[in-house]
């Protein structure tokens, strides 16, 4: 008998995230409220731009406008890292830039994995921000000792999702159900335990280290602690939040609001203070689970990105707190980042994909070169259009995981970024990203030229 026909990598990602926001809704339930609101600041931006709801009725987003983009987990052991490398490559996901959070006094390193073909970002971009947690950086002997012997005693993974896994691995892919059995276990190593595997005493001994030490070494798995749904809006969504019940952290996080989106701008509700029950039978609780919401802008070249950084940088020196007054100095900061897609192109700041408009002509085509194509955009046979960012932002990423800990800075673990160590975990190298969005802009460079 032949064997079903295998389910392709995109499918594999778009269960997961699907699996992965049900379990999540059931669990928290005030993200399914964020969703919600999502939904209906996304309907009303759509109501009254009809030309915005024309264009993603076009590209096909209509009907996934509001699902989730992207989710983040913690991990404890190179171990762990790479298998996860190994489950998310079935799911066409690699590790795409490399985060050092210790700068920023969190004691982990991080990738995302992604698609990274433009077929499949098309398809689903769906992420996962993946940390690793940094053991070298707690100072007491004893301690670390003890949190790595901890960790090195728990498997994550199900027997069943590891054998699916050497199957997928000998034979190339899985068939209906198969795949469905093998979202199944995975999604379970990403569920909530509100049962510690500690006593309370090691519990409390770790969290005085670090909140996010106790949260990924005190629990039997890496439990996801965010999803993150795609809003039209996020100035409205992050106003309207307190209104559903829902506290948002004080500012939203990225660059400010522009004609021309930049980047990735981000903000989420604090999180959730959850009862746990210690090893010892003690109560108690934990902090670690929130909700998300994201908006993307176009990818910056290198140049551009160092611009982006010297301008937030400018703006941090007077960082008061208050959101408004945040992004009113961010836009004072940004004043000088140019806020035309021209200029981001035409001064080399920002990554474009290059097609011909509908109407040109076969001429208009071979008479497209490296030497008319400033000309053709002028007269519109060519049109550039803005290439999505996809990954993340450190010093973001950062202020997403103060979500999880007090508003202040803790300035705790300082560590200078170990790519080598992480990516020896990994088992691979990770994508640079900056290279990638290149890629994207010479492939679609390549294919105007071919016509010529
Ligand atoms: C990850 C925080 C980073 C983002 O969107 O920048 C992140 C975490 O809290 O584990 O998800
Ligand atoms: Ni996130």
């Amino acid at each position: 008998t032949t064997r079903s026909a295998m389910v392709s990598t995109d499918d594999m990602r778009t269960r997961f995230s699907q699996a992965m926001s049900a379990m999540y809704q059931q669990e928290v339930p005030l993200y399914g409220e964020l969703l919600s609101l999502v939904a209906e600041v996304n309907r009303e931006v759509l109501a009254a731009n009809p030309q915005l709801a024309a264009e993603l009725a076009d590209a096909g987003e209509l009907e996934r406008l509001s699902l989730e983009r992207h989710g983040a987990i913690r991990v404890g052991t190179p171990r762990e890292l790479a298998t996860l490398a190994r489950v998310f490559a079935v799911m066409g996901m690699a590790p795409v830039g490399y985060y050092d959070l210790s700068q920023a006094g969190v004691p982990v390193h991080s990738t995302a994995f992604r698609p990274v073909d433009e077929a499949a970002l098309a398809r689903n971009p769906f992420r996962v921000f993946t940390s690793l947690l940094r053991l070298e950086l707690i100072e007491d002997d004893g301690l670390r000792e003890r949190a790595a012997q901890i960790l090195a005693e728990r498997e994550i993974f199900t027997p069943r999702a590891l054998e699916l896994l050497e199957q997928h691995e000998a034979q190339g892919g899985f068939d209906d159900g198969e795949a469905d059995d093998f979202i199944g276990e995975i999604v379970t190593t990403f569920r909530w335990h509100a049962d510690a595997t500690v006593p309370h005493a090691t519990y409390r001994a770790l969290h005085a280290e670090h909140r996010l030490i106790a949260d990924v070494v005190c629990f039997r798995g890496p439990h996801i602690n965010h999803l993150t749904p795609r809003t039209l809006d996020i100035d409205e969504v992050q106003r309207r939040m307190p209104q559903r019940g829902i506290t948002p952290k004080a500012i939203i996080e990225g660059p400010p609001a522009r004609n021309c989106p930049l980047l990735l701008r981000q903000t989420s509700f604090r999180a959730l203070e959850e009862n746990i029950r210690f090893a010892d039978d003690a109560a108690g609780t934990h902090t670690a689970r929130f909700g998300e919401i994201e908006q993307r802008g176009v990818a910056l070249t290198a140049e551009g990105r160092a611009r982006y950084d010297d301008c937030l940088r400018a703006a941090r020196q007077h960082d008061s707190g208050d959101n408004d007054a945040w992004q009113a100095m961010l836009a004072r900061a940004f004043d000088a980042f140019p806020d035309d897609e021209t200029r981001l192109r035409r001064e080399g700041l920002a990554r474009f994909r290059y097609l011909f408009a509908p109407h040109a002509t076969p001429e208009q085509r071979r008479a497209t070169t490296p030497e008319t194509l400033e000309a053709m955009i002028e007269t519109g046979v060519v049109r550039p259009m803005p290439i999505t960012y996809e990954d993340f932002l450190p010093v973001s990423a950062a202020g997403i995981f103060r979500s999880n800990l007090s508003e202040s800075r803790e300035q705790l673990h300082q560590g200078d970024p170990q790519r080598d160590a992480f990516e020896a975990a990994l088992g691979m190298q990770v994508h640079d990203e900056l290279a990638l969005y290149g890629e994207l802009e010479q492939a679609s460079l390549e294919r105007l030229f071919a016509a010529s």
